[in-house]
């Protein structure tokens, strides 16, 4: 391969945490629930939420609860929490995109590659609205219709297929061990955009989109 060819056909983002720091967000507004219940919540434990869908991530939470929740108090906490979410998110704009994120995307399409984008948050297409990046996505998987959050192969599988490209020609990002591991299962080359420790299936790990380059996997 020459520096400017490459094996791949597709790239798939994961948005939190890899197109912009959204995973701060979600971070806070769990971190605030957790609080009100007594649920003991902190960083490390907040790794293992990254790509976990709303439900997944409450009853993660509630396990370490000091009480049983019923299945109303659940759906209250899960909508108090989005509120929460959606208030910190109203006032993105596109300066709130992560350092190299903007030029990956360009790369990726400047080479003649599609671009897809696998989260599992259900107001994904209100962040790529607030960034301003939504056409910049030949597909973004509709998180309401994925049945199995990451680390299950859906939702990527979904994206390829929506793209008309083979698991094995897709590269996958991601900045969650959950979302790595998502990438694996679905057959695909995974850029892990984080600590290397904690994505230790990537079979690439890079600091940020800053270090992403195309052309050298
Ligand atoms: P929502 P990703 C995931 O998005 C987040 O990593 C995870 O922390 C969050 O719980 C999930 O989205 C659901 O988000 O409550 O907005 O539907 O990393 O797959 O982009
Ligand atoms: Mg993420």
């Amino acid at each position: 391969m020459t520096p400017s060819s490459t094996r791949f056909r597709a790239v798939i983002f994961d948005l939190d945490g890899v197109i912009t720091d959204t995973a701060r967000y979600h971070y806070l507004a769990w971190k605030r629930l957790a609080d009100g219940i007594g649920a003991p919540f902190d960083e490390a434990f907040n790794e293992e939420l990254k790509g976990v869908d709303r439900m997944g991530s409450l009853e993660l939470i509630l396990a370490r609860a000091p009480r049983v929740h019923g299945a109303d108090e659940k759906l209250a906490l899960a909508d108090a929490k989005n509120e929460h979410y959606r208030r910190l998110i109203a006032t993105m704009t596109p300066g709130d995109l992560l350092p190299g994120a903007l030029r990956a995307l360009e790369q990726v399409r400047a080479a003649g590659l599609k671009t897809g984008l696998a989260s599992v948050s259900k107001n994904a297409f209100t962040v790529l609205d607030r960034l301003g990046i939504r056409a910049r996505f030949d597909y973004v998987v509709d998180a309401a219709t994925v049945r199995n959050s990451k680390p299950d192969p859906e939702i990527f599988l979904r994206a390829a297929d929506a793209l008309g490209v083979a698991p094995g020609d897709c590269l996958g990002v991601e900045d969650a061990a959950a979302g790595v591991a998502s990438i694996k299962a679905a057959g695909m080359f995974a850029v892990g955009v984080g600590d290397a420790q904690v994505l230790r299936q990537a079979d690439v790990v890079i600091p940020s989109l800053e270090r992403f380059d195309l052309f050298a996997y």
